[in-house]
């Protein structure tokens, strides 16, 4: 008689964590409540479709500053939570404002009445059976650190942050099992984006600086982060050997416009420059190919053989990755071996829709990111983000007909699926961002909206933060009560 023989049967596992992810300063508002103090978020101002968002020097008087008051989740996150476990909710994605931990980040001691209210709002996810997953940087570097040491171009940033890890872990020993240390920690890959650089690493770059200085800048501070996160690691593993602690990258799988040798060279290139921060992360050592670009083009980054033990000492258990869209390559600005900056080498990719702010729109993406990171790093991955951005039409009777982030979530979650099924992806979860309509990221509006719970405010700050359902609330609901099977 034949053994047996295994045939494609994997399932989507029992325990998948089903969810939505938001971050603190998108959402929580109470800016400058109970002792937190001002970030990196809280100095950037309203941006659109088309206009970036002002990095200012400090709050400026007369500014429209959304994430000071966001949608209020500090003073509603009871009844938001209630939400989202009626959609039945496994896990829920947030993270701990540093500034309301450190208000400063270069204290000894920390602002209890900000512990106080994480305690609260993880008592009350477990409460309703949902599992708290928790960034703990995710562009809220506290504005004093960047001003006062130059953000992560410091050494001394890493003892600020494995200070604000080691309180976190210490008091959430019990109540929070999955972490994550620096949220898309690779997007800085595009050095000379101002709003990256500050909400990544709280660089603020000078007037004049070349793309080599900002290039070498970035590569400092990514540096100073991999450490930190590596410290944590270990720190937090000593405090509770059954946390769970991942990396966190923005994955966006890279394909050559053409089949030239030219394109597709650049498109390994164009991965190498993106992926080295995860590769550093889970490898616990640097890539060849980036020790040969920095030595290159002469940039002389710290780093101690210390600093070199302690990555190897302190790697993730999980790979966690947003995934929004795919990467298109051209050799035609740029060769392979110029590359430097990322932007030249992007080219549409003429097979796909975009979004109302240009975001490519491509489902089998997500299969292609799942194959590609299951085949280099072999560790559990996790979709901590993806979603679309829409603009949201409210009917007379308050509905909200999303049927096009149903269709976007259907789209993607299939994908998810046949990466689980068919090609055997270790997934532990998947959550789409922005949950609840939250302050967009990048542009600072509250129309570019992700939600399944609909929240009255408008770009200018105007609504009554009335929360309802649409229509893709109850489909979610379906997806997750039949463990993914009912995607209609
Ligand atoms: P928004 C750039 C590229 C990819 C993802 O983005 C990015 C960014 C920064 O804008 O951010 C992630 O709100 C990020 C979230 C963010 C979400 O994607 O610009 O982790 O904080 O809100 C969506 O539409």
């Amino acid at each position: 008689m034949w053994g047996f023989i295994h045939m494609y049967s994997a399932k989507m596992p029992k325990n998948f964590l089903w969810g939505g992810a938001v971050a603190a300063h998108q959402l929580e508002g109470a800016w400058n409540e109970d002792g937190k103090g001002m970030s990196v978020a809280d100095v950037m101002t309203v941006g659109s479709a088309t206009k970036p968002r002002e990095i200012t020097d400090g709050v400026i008087p007369g500014k429209n500053y959304p994430n000071h008051s966001a949608i209020d989740f500090y003073h509603h996150y009871k009844e938001d939570i209630k939400l989202m476990a009626e959609m039945g909710f496994k896990a829920l994605r947030t993270s701990i404002a540093w500034t309301r931990i450190f208000p400063k980040g270069d204290e000894k001691e920390p602002n209890e009445a900000g512990l106080k209210f994480y305690d609260d709002l993880f008592d009350t996810c477990h409460q309703y059976g949902i599992e708290p997953v928790i960034t703990l940087s995710h562009f809220e570097i506290p504005f004093h650190l960047i001003k006062e040491y130059g953000g992560f171009t410091n050494r001394k940033m890493i003892d600020f942050f494995v200070r604000f890890a080691t309180v976190c872990f210490k008091r959430y020993k019990n109540k929070v099992k999955y972490w994550m240390t620096f949220n898309e920690i690779n997007n800085q890959t595009s050095f000379n984006n101002d709003f990256l650089m500050a909400t990544n690493s709280g660089i603020l770059f000078k007037d004049g600086m070349t793309d080599e200085e900002k290039e070498a800048a970035m590569y400092q501070a990514g540096h100073y982060e991999l450490v930190a996160s590596a410290l944590a690691v270990k720190v937090g593993h000593k405090i509770n050997p059954n946390f769970k602690i991942g990396c966190m990258i923005n994955y966006s799988p890279v394909r050559p416009l053409t089949p030239s040798s030219d394109d597709v060279l650049l498109a390994d290139k164009f991965e190498q420059r993106r992926d080295w921060f995860s590769d550093v992360h889970v490898f616990g050592e640097y890539p060849n190919a980036v020790e040969v670009y920095i030595e290159r083009n002469g940039y002389r980054p710290d780093i101690t053989d210390e600093d070199r033990i302690v990555l190897k000492e302190g790697t993730v258990d999980y790979v966690a990755f947003s995934y929004y869209q795919t990467t298109t390559v051209s050799s035609e600005k740029v060769k392979p071996d110029d590359l430097t900056d990322l932007a030249q080498a992007i080219a549409k990719n003429p097979t796909l829709k975009r979004s109302d702010w240009g975001w490519e729109i491509d489902p089998e993406g997500l299969r292609i990111a799942l194959n590609q990171l299951q085949d280099r790093y072999h560790k559990p991955l996790f979709i901590v983000e993806n979603g679309l951005g829409a603009y949201d039409k409210v009917e007379a009777d308050g509905s909200v007909h999303d049927d096009y982030r149903i269709d976007y979530l259907r789209n993607h979650i299939s994908e998810m699926e046949k990466a689980v099924e068919l090609d055997g992806v270790d997934l532990m979860g998947y959550l789409t961002w922005g949950c609840i309509d939250l302050v967009s990221a990048g542009t600072g509006q509250m129309d570019k909206r992700y939600g399944f719970i609909y929240v009255d405010k408008n770009d200018a700050g105007e609504g009554t933060l009335g929360r309802s359902r649409k229509d893709s609330f109850f489909w979610y609901k379906k997806v997750i009560q039949s463990n993914g099977k009912d995607l209609n």
